[in-house]
């Protein structure tokens, strides 16, 4: 039997030679000298190689939201391997994804219900993106081809989503991008929403500088707009109160789509089973991943508007719609993964739990507001955020000496630049959320 990693099997006669893999987004030298290594999970925990019981607040990243180790999950992901493999999806078609389209159709916001399958969120955006352009095209209207994102927007790391996203240090390495590409302003305002709970008070006037990117371009050029309801991994920028509904209603006005990116918002992260309903916006177009199969196999898909695709169904039968799609488009095991994966959503009734732990979330992190270096504490559903004062000259440093800090001492958050975000499975308790601030709390008196 091929080996199996598990707890207190680390030690350098054991240790795999880290050296073959590149990792992604990791500072790979500093973490090969001092590696993280997890072997087991289950519930809200973590098992680091070494044994440590290390307690999970980002969901992974993101995407475990109904906590690790769910036996129903890994049950159907075992059966349908030993059944079928695999069927490729071009002209050809597996039960499964029309059953799991259906199924995922009841949870999304009404007349959102024609579903493309991808195999990440980065995927979901390209797909999108490239839905948005050809379907302005197939009605006549093909001289609407830009995009306009936002700053620090994440839209992924394919060339579509670095192209409309905002996070520089993505972008500068590769080169000029997708042309035809604008960016609004982003939303984050320390000096006037620090320490906001929930979504803060003043910015939704910054919509506005959506109307003047259309009109410096002219509306009859601009196809969609993308933004996420909440920006995770620019450091949890939440929107202001009545923001996505003024771009809601510039986009209506000019005729151009609204792509809400939901990878992270999606799946009940706010308490609902989507940011868009959370927030009381109706998108033309949802981007999704991580949720939608609790992280158990990667799969993205991506929700349109019944007109949207409904758009592309003329032309001879026989004709290819849309030339577009992935070998691994709607694989059966990530079917299988996702069709559990809404079971144990729908029985637990995690869809809307962040809503039951929003309260106790947003006060536990608050009682932070004090601790040393901390510059603003900002939470929505089972989202939460600490920034901190960077190191001057040294930015990230302070965050990132603050996950190595949680790690230790069997917590894990995340950091982007000097902000440490927390994101924790849905089926989280109390007495995790105790742990998880108290020993932030611990962490940010040691720090430098
Ligand atoms: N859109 C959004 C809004 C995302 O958050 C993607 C697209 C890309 O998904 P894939 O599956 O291609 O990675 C994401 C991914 C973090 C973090 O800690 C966030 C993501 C990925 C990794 C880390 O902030 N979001």
């Amino acid at each position: 039997m091929d080996k199996i990693w598990a707890a207190n099997m680390m030690s350098s006669e054991n240790l795999p030679d880290l050296s073959y893999h590149w990792m992604p987004f990791t500072a790979n030298r500093q973490f090969k000298s001092n590696p993280r290594l997890l072997v087991e999970a289950e519930g809200m925990f973590y098992t680091s190689v070494e044994g440590n019981r290390i307690l999970d607040g980002v969901a992974g990243l993101w995407c475990v939201n109904a906590g690790h180790g769910r036996k129903r999950i890994a049950q159907a992901i075992k059966d349908q391997a030993d059944r079928m493999d695999y069927s490729p999806g071009f002209q050809m078609g597996h039960p499964g994804t029309f059953e799991l389209a259906a199924r995922l159709a009841q949870h999304l916001p009404r007349g959102i219900d024609r579903v493309f399958f991808t195999n990440s969120g980065s995927e979901s955006v390209e797909t999108a993106l490239k839905i948005a352009i050809a379907y302005h095209r197939v009605r006549g209207d093909g001289g609407r081809f830009r995009l306009i994102g936002r700053e620090r927007g994440y839209h992924g790391v394919n060339f579509g989503g670095i192209s409309v996203g905002g996070m520089v240090a993505n972008r500068k390495m590769f080169g000029s991008l997708l042309t035809g590409v604008d960016h609004i302003r982003h939303t984050h305002n320390l000096e006037k929403n620090a320490f906001s709970r929930g979504q803060p008070a003043h910015g939704a006037e910054l919509a506005e500088d959506l109307e003047r990117l259309v009109q410096l371009h002219d509306p009859s050029t601009v196809a969609a707009v993308i933004v996420e309801p909440v920006a995770g991994s620019a450091g949890v920028l939440i929107p202001p109160l009545g923001y996505l509904q003024k771009l809601r209603e510039i986009c209506d006005r000019h005729g151009i789509l609204l792509i809400f990116d939901e990878v992270i918002t999606g799946f009940g992260r706010l308490g609902k089973p989507f940011g868009s309903e959370y927030f009381d916006v109706k998108p033309d177009i949802i981007t999704a991943a991580k949720g939608l199969t609790n992280g158990a196999a990667p799969m993205g898909a991506v929700f349109v508007k019944r007109e949207i695709h409904d758009a592309f169904m003329h032309g001879p039968e026989g004709a290819i719609e849309l030339f577009h799609g992935y070998t691994y488009s709607g694989h059966p095991l990530a079917c299988a993964a996702a069709l559990a994966s809404l079971d144990v959503y729908e029985s637990d009734g995690l869809f809307t739990r962040a809503a039951a732990m929003a309260d106790y979330w947003e006060d536990a992190l608050h009682s932070l507001k004090d601790a040393p270096h901390v510059i603003d504490v900002r939470n929505i559903g089972l989202i939460g955020a600490v920034e901190l004062e960077p190191i001057a000259g040294q930015p990230t440093k302070r965050a990132f000496s603050a996950f190595l800090d949680a790690y230790e001492n069997g917590v894990l958050v995340r950091t982007t630049g000097d902000t440490i975000a927390m994101s924790p499975p849905l089926i989280i308790e109390k007495q995790h959320i105790d742990q998880l601030v108290g020993t932030l709390g611990e962490v940010l008196k040691r720090l430098e």
